[in-house]
């Protein structure tokens, strides 16, 4: 088989070709041929070597499907040991995403190139790893202390430019990376430029308080993860150890977060997201209908979430009111958000004009004649949306897809309303929609394959995640609240109390307990549903009779002051005895024996809730695959990626 790393001596330059799609990563045969390639040009003319790849990026990191296997020499470490220790000049040439060991094996360069647009980061913190090859023994050489936690810790990659600013990035190139980086070699050895290794430079002056601070300040932010932590140990060796000792420290705690549950879980969730992209039956090569400008039907904090979605994509959004009074209403909110954004540094005031300057506002269908994708945002109405869809199917073009962001109707009925339903498709978003990555796509029994094909590459571009749904009540995600919220609901009247349920849970690892979230989304929503069921529909009353209750007294949750808690002004949530006495009082009249719930108990009653329902969602075909659910769950849910979502987390247990 022939290596993916080609060598070649350019007049003087050895240049060290690496064509291994899709993104360069350092399987062994790269190592091997790195490893082949950096030792020929020790032997040869070469005054200099440039490393550079093919494709459309500079090395992405290490294999993360050899993991977990039988390390197989040469190991990456020792591999950009090696190549640090060449006694030739070595340029690195970055373009695309270098990422993870891709950037490390940059920095194990003398000196490091970059396209414009080229970012670099280490995400590893993100498979619950840390750099394992030298990255966070290296960066806080080159880059100091603070820059070196920041980066690593977050797993966010940076602009070229920026690593430029730092000490990671020495010149940019503009045009031909490859004909420039061999240039910027000849100009280094004509100038008599050092070899000059990362690992013997001196780390910048720093405070050593600043360890404990990222350590507070992470222990808050990732819950319950080792490697941050662990990060944060590894870069202060690097600032206090010898570069020997502190390769030492990162080799023992790579390995030991790399056999964590964690990093499994979340390099489960890595490839779970890539699969849940894929369409079972739906051919790679099925056309897509291009997607230039989209409408919105209802803006509302929804419709202004979707619409910001689309415009930070460039995508122009026409947002459909039914008054001048509500768009203006709708527009103020969208404001209200991008200047949010800004205030949080996400957009800078003048990409957040640019932005926004995509949404206008009408009140009257016509204007949605020529747009190519319409997402109905309006309230969960059924009759009201097959108005709308009614009204769509007059007012669009021919080939406009016609979607609906409902959360639990049936999508397959609001498509009969339109002479087009083979048009129709569920985009179920989750609030607030310009900020959760998650996209339920919805597939109607009618949906057109290209409408799919088009729909979950449109997710990619506006940088969703999408996962396919077959229709059903809730369709993936909410479907399992159900079953989840009515555990939640027999563990209050068997012994736990609002507040023992929602720390239990988060103390496990969830964003939010169950009745806080609950108490957010409003408990209203639940009790009108339950409105136009029967009483066998509705189920046994244990399940729903206090929060009927609490709604009844007026307390609809956070929105009204009070739910399962009380709220201040702050939305601050305190227990409050008043629902004790209504879950004491629904105990006794439905004959509820009380007694002690543990926290173990409550995790796993209500985990196993969704698992079982997770299985019958698989079992019917509603999704796809497991991890599928699990994608769902941790991007939509707040369920904790380092445990890699429900049904891993249920098959790994038994
Ligand atoms: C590491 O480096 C550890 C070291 O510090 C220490 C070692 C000792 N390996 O995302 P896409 C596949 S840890 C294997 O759809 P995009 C991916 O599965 C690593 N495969 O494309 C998919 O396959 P398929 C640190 C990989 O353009 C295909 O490539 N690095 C890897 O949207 C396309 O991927 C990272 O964590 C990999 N490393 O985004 C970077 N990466 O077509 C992880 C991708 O069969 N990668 N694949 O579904 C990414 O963030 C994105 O893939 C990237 C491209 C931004 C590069």
């Amino acid at each position: 088989m022939s290596s993916p790393v080609s060598y070649q001596l350019e007049d003087t330059i050895g240049v060290i070709s690496i064509d291994s799609p899709p993104v360069n990563a350092l399987s062994h045969a790269v190592r091997q041929g790195l490893l082949d390639a950096i030792n020929a040009a020790q032997n040869d003319a070469s005054e200099a070597v440039v490393i550079v790849c093919a494709g459309r990026t500079f090395i992405a990191g290490a294999d993360i499907t050899e993991f977990g296997k039988p390390l197989k020499d040469p190991w990456l470490p020792d591999l950009l040991n090696t190549i640090e220790a060449s006694a030739k000049l070595v340029v690195a040439a970055l373009h695309g995403t270098a990422l993870g060991g891709g950037f490390e094996t940059a920095l194990a360069a003398h000196y490091r190139c970059a396209a414009p647009g080229a970012k670099i980061g280490f995400p590893e913190v993100h498979l619950g790893l840390l750099p394992g090859a030298g990255g966070t023994q290296r960066t806080p050489r080159l880059a100091g202390v603070q820059a070196a936690l920041d980066l690593i810790t977050s797993g966010t990659p940076i602009a070229a430019g920026e690593a430029q600013e730092i000490g990671l990035i020495d010149k940019i190139i503009d045009g031909d990376l490859r004909a420039g980086a061999i240039a910027w070699a000849r100009e280094l050895v004509a100038s008599g430029a050092k070899i000059r290794r990362s690992s013997e430079q001196d780390v910048p002056e720093f405070d050593h308080a600043i360890f404990d601070v990222y350590r507070s300040k992470l222990a808050r932010r990732a819950r319950g993860q080792v490697a941050p932590d662990h990060i944060v140990a590894c870069i202060e060796a690097a600032a206090t150890m010898t570069f020997e000792d502190g390769m030492a420290k990162e080799r023992e705690l790579f390995m030991a977060c790399m056999d964590s549950s964690q990093s499994a879980a979340m390099r489960h969730l890595f490839f779970a997201e890539r699969l849940a992209a894929k369409v079972d039956g739906l051919a790679k090569d099925t056309p897509q209908r291009p997607i230039k400008s989209i409408g919105i039907i209802g803006g509302g904090t929804m419709g202004g979430g979707i619409a910001m979605s689309f415009a930070n994509a460039g995508i122009p959004v026409t947002m459909i009111e039914i008054s001048e009074e509500a768009l203006e209403r709708g527009l103020a909110i969208v404001d209200k958000n991008y200047a949010g954004s800004v205030k949080r540094g996400k957009l800078t005031q003048e990409q957040a004009a640019k932005c926004r300057a995509l949404i206008v506002g009408s009140v009257d269908y016509a204007s949605l004649a020529d747009v190519d994708l319409v997402i109905e945002a309006v309230f969960e109405d059924p009759e009201l949306k097959k108005k709308i869809f009614a009204k769509l199917d007059k007012a669009c073009k021919a080939g406009a897809i016609l979607a609906t962001n409902t959360s639990y109707q049936d999508v397959d009925a609001i498509a009969a309303a339109t002479g087009r339903p083979e048009d129709v498709i569920g985009m179920h978003f989750f609030s607030p929609a310009h900020i959760m990555k998650l996209l339920e796509v919805v597939r109607g029994k009618k949906t057109a394959d290209d409408v799919l094909a088009t729909v979950m590459a449109l997710a990619k571009k506006i940088r969703k995640v999408p996962v396919v749904s077959g229709v059903c009540y809730g369709f993936i995600g909410n479907r399992m609240l159900s079953p989840y919220g009515k555990t939640a609901q027999l563990l209050l009247l068997e012994g736990a109390s609002p507040q023992q349920v929602d720390n239990a849970m988060e103390a496990w690892g969830m964003a939010m307990g169950p009745l806080r979230v609950f108490d957010l989304a409003g408990l209203d929503i639940g009790y009108k549903a339950r409105e136009a069921l029967s009483d066998d529909e509705k189920g046994d009353p244990k399940s729903y009779r206090v929060p009927d209750l609490l709604v009844e007294m007026g307390r609809l949750g956070q929105k009204s002051g009070a739910g399962f808690y009380h709220y201040d002004d702050a939305r601050k949530p305190t227990p409050d005895s008043a629902v004790q006495e209504i879950i004491d009082q629904v105990a006794s009249e439905l004959g509820v024996d009380r007694r002690t719930v543990t926290d173990e108990e409550i995790v796993a009653r209500l985990i196993g809730a969704l698992i079982d329902e997770g299985k019958k969602i698989v079992a019917e075909g509603i999704a796809q695959r497991s991890g599928d659910i699990d994608v769902v769950y941790v991007y939509g849910y707040g369920f904790p990626a380092a445990r890699g979502g429900p049904m891993f987390y249920g098959a790994n247990r038994g």
